[in-house]
């Protein structure tokens, strides 16, 4: 059984003292983890004093990104066994934003869940659709070369501790959602491909979830589809009251 996962994703944004905050406003209305689990992925800067506070609470505090090695000379970056060791579970890797600001290409992005796996970390892969792509109606061969190319060489038992967000370019951060179809499409569209270069047991087993504009609007929606698994949230998630009701959906 796959656990619908509602993951907030704050980008750079909040400062720790905000970010402390919105726990305590939180926490006491997140529903039962093992029912619905519920993340907050926050800037690297205050993963440490987050997670130490959530301890104890249903939220699981993740990471945003990490690098594709554990230790170096590598100025700014963030090492997968370090996240790790301050108790994060989960790491976001290949977000579109990545890819567009800081030329992430997918064999670094493969790289990176490789490290990120051997850290102990369970990687939130994610794969976008560019604007130029879907107008031009290349979206299933953009999404499928992508999934492809990020899982590349991963055995089974790797690829049993990812999660997959199809996240389409024109609707990340545009308030234009993708239609409820739209997503769920994209979604069978990842796992019909997990299940041809893997298995069906895999593609059975992989939360895929869908981000773009979610909102406390359109959850329940979203949710009640069948190959929709969670929701990765950027803008909403940064209001506690919203994100309160975004773990609490209704299907
Ligand atoms: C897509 C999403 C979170 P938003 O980036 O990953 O952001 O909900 O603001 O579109």
């Amino acid at each position: 059984m796959r656990i619908p996962f509602i993951v907030g994703n704050w980008k750079m944004n909040k400062t720790a003292d905000e970010a402390l905050q919105f726990i305590d406003d939180v926490s006491e209305h997140l529903p039962d983890p093992k029912k619905i689990q519920s993340a907050i992925a926050a800037p690297a800067l205050f993963l440490q004093s987050m997670a130490q506070k959530a301890q104890d609470t249903p939220l699981d505090i993740i990471g945003e990104n990490c690098f594709y090695e554990q230790f170096g000379a590598y100025t700014g970056e963030t090492s997968p066994t370090a996240l790790k060791k301050i108790g994060v579970p989960y790491v976001i890797l290949g977000h579109s934003e990545r890819r567009l600001y800081f030329h992430e290409s997918d064999e670094m992005i493969n790289k990176k869940v490789f490290a990120a796996i051997d850290a102990g970390l369970k990687p939130i892969v994610c794969c976008d659709e560019t604007m130029g792509r879907e107008a031009a109606g290349d979206t299933i061969h953009w999404v499928v070369s992508q999934i492809i190319a990020d899982l590349r060489g991963l055995s089974d038992d790797q690829v049993g501790q990812i999660s997959v967000a199809y996240e389409p370019s024109w609707a990340i951060g545009t308030g234009k959602s993708a239609s409820a179809d739209q997503a769920e499409e994209g979604c069978y569209l990842i796992r019909q491909t997990i299940a041809d270069v893997y298995s069906d047991e895999l593609a059975d087993k992989i939360r895929v979830l869908y981000g773009g504009s979610v909102s406390p609007d359109n959850i329940d929606e979203l949710m009640a589809k069948p190959n929709i698994d969670g929701v990765l949230v950027g803008n909403a998630s940064l209001d506690a009251e919203a994100f309160i009701k975004l773990a609490n959906f209704q299907i």
